[in-house]
């Protein structure tokens, strides 16, 4: 961002062969597209310096195009604004590839704009040219291409229209990425002494969204099945943290004493009485204690789970009606269940719900009773986890557990993949965690852009971020540091077990030959260096004597990014996982 007035104008002119480029900045920043990343680059430069030089948008440059998309996905995910991203020609679209599925399966607003060559230059050896257009395939919600000539009225009408229905698309409804494929022609910058100037006004479209509320026959059809239910069981899929929709379910809950189910992801921990363990004891319980647990309604919302195991107990055990609530969009079917889907804000179903009677006698009971065998089940895992920590040999999972109680509030928690955020599922967050928010990028559940996404999250919030990974996501991901942004309020707790312990831990890859070389690909790093080179402030945990200081030096936040590093063995941790399994499976044995 440039406030130079010498440089960047306003005017009702278009005299500039690339006025219509340069009026795509003053486009966002009328939509409110503020946020701008700027991957280097030439053949990008008419829309990079339109962005620079524009007055209300803010802008960041980064080199690396993976580690870019992931950052400028971080921000949308934190603003709840698309957010766009500017690339060159080339195999730098390519690299963008990651955080574009990520944001398309995590619906998160994108404008992915790649600077291309004009369409008769592509494979005719000109140089860092490919084939762009539609290059995400099914991965965004839709790709543009805009006129490679500018002269003719109708193309600086098209560039306007194009660029106000990719905005409009990548926000509404369920957000998601979208692609402008733009193709410049030479010149690409302007003359030293020239000004770039904006088009005022400049044309906006605004897309009005549709209020997703219960319509009077959904309402009929609910209120005429709702009391034939008396199992009814909620379960809430990955989202962000969402205040309206708490009070919502608190009302709800209060009324029915419906089980409400929900992993870290699904940001619902605040509501009191809420089930986060079952990951905990679904993996160790009998059949038939899981059978006293089925509904016959179950009711969803939210994108994935991260529990295995409770995705088996609802496969086992399907509901006899499975209702899905999503406002819009595609819905994934992943208990194989579905018998309705509600196209609405869940806010405006369980409302609704709320303003029902109640059942009397004997009904109401078997709720209550089906409540019980849930609540149950919930404090054993709580009990058995608290008494689990701490253990003697300090291992991961007991660092997540220190973690997570010490988390200062209000604070974003990043959760890698895969352990990480496993762990962190198991110990779940309290009711007394307000203001704790989780993120984790379960969209696509890649490992390449854990750290960009909280990277981006850092430079655009003002409450301190945490990131908890593995070290082959920390290491695969470390250009997420390398920019000239300052990370002031980004700590990362790296569990380095010097390989990836999740293939020891899943079934399949733990017992076979291969599973050291191919599947855990042991590795040599620990964060040291790269905290030297980046000037992160590195706190080697190495036994547990020195966790309390540290714990109290990591939280303490004074403007340095910090890494605490947890350096212990992969047999370590799984035989402490193994036991706290263990420990689980023997409750229901007392
Ligand atoms: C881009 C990408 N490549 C490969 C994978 C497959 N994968 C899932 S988890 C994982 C290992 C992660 O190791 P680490 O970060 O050390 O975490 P840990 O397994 O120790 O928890 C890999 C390679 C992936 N999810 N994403």
């Amino acid at each position: 961002m440039i406030q130079d007035a010498e440089r960047c104008n306003f005017r009702n002119t278009m005299t500039n062969r690339l006025q219509p480029i340069y009026d795509i900045a003053a486009l966002c920043a009328k939509k409110k597209l503020t946020k701008v990343i700027l991957c280097p680059g030439s053949r990008s430069a008419p829309l990079v310096l339109a962005f620079a030089r524009h007055p209300d948008i803010q802008t960041w440059t980064l080199s690396d195009e993976r580690s870019a998309g992931f950052v400028a996905l971080g921000m949308a995910q934190q603003s709840k604004t698309p957010v766009a991203i500017v690339c060159t020609s080339g195999t730098a679209a390519y690299n963008l590839a990651p955080a574009v599925a990520e944001a398309y399966f995590s619906h998160i607003p994108l404008v992915v704009f790649t600077a291309d060559r004009p369409a008769e230059w592509i494979a005719q050896q000109d140089g860092q040219t490919i084939h762009q257009s539609e290059i995400f395939g099914k991965h965004v919600k839709k790709s543009f291409q805009l006129p490679q000539e500018y002269e003719h009225p109708d193309n600086k009408w098209a560039i306007n229209r194009i660029v106000n229905d990719a905005i409009n698309l990548a926000a509404n409804g369920q957000g998601g990425p979208v692609h402008i494929n733009a193709p410049f022609r030479e010149p690409l910058y302007p003359g030293v002494d020239e000004q770039i100037v904006f088009s005022d006004p400049v044309r906006v479209i605004e897309e009005q969204e549709t209020q997703r509320v219960l319509s009077e026959d959904q309402k009929e059809l609910i209120s005429a099945n709702w009391s034939t239910f008396y199992n009814v069981l909620i379960v809430a899929g990955q989202q962000d943290l969402n205040d309206t929709q708490i009070q919502s379910l608190n009302i709800f809950f209060e009324k029915y004493n419906v089980p409400i189910a929900g992993d870290i992801i699904s940001n619902i921990y605040p509501i009191p009485k809420v089930v986060s363990h079952s990951d905990v004891f679904l993996g160790q319980c009998t059949d038939d204690v899981k059978k006293t647990l089925r509904p016959d309604l179950l009711i969803t919302f939210g994108g994935p789970l991260i529990s295995k195991s409770l995705k088996l107990f609802l496969r086992q055990f399907p509901a006899k009606e499975h209702w899905h609530i999503q406002s819009d969009g595609p819905v994934a079917d992943t208990f194989k269940s579905v018998t309705n889907i509600f196209n609405v804000d869940p806010v405006s179903f369980f409302d609704f719900l709320s303003t029902l009677p109640l059942q009397e006698g004997f009904e109401n009971q078997k709720q209550n009773n089906f409540n019980k065998f849930w609540e149950v089940e919930e404090r054993r895992a709580q009990r058995t986890l608290s008494e689990f920590f701490p253990i003697k040999d300090l291992a991961e999972i007991d660092l997540v557990n220190e973690i997570i109680k010490n988390l200062p509030r209000p604070c974003n928690l990043h959760l890698s993949n895969s352990m990480s955020v496993r762990y962190a599922n198991y110990i779940g967050l309290a009711t007394n965690h307000t203001g704790v928010q989780v993120f984790a990028n379960r969209g696509t559940s890649g490992i390449d852009g854990c750290t960009s996404t909280a990277v981006g999250h850092s430079l655009t919030s003002n409450v301190p971020n945490i990131l908890i990974t593995g070290d082959l996501a920390f290491f695969y991901d470390r250009n997420a540091f390398w920019h000239n942004y300052p990370l002031s309020n980004m700590h990362v707790v790296l569990l380095n077990n010097h390989g990836s312990i999740i293939f020891r831990m899943i079934d399949g890859p733990g017992s076979l030959p291969e599973a050291e070389e191919y599947f855990v690909t042991r590795q040599k790093l620990n964060a040291k260096k790269l905290c030297e080179e980046f000037e992160f402030e590195h706190l080697a945990l190495d036994s547990r004597r020195k966790l309390k200081n540290f714990i109290k030096d990591f939280f303490e936040f004074d403007n340095t990014p910090k890494v605490l590093e947890l350096e212990s063995g992969i047999t370590l941790n799984l035989e402490v996982f193994d036991n706290l399994k263990l420990k689980i499976k023997k409750s229901y044995e007392l």
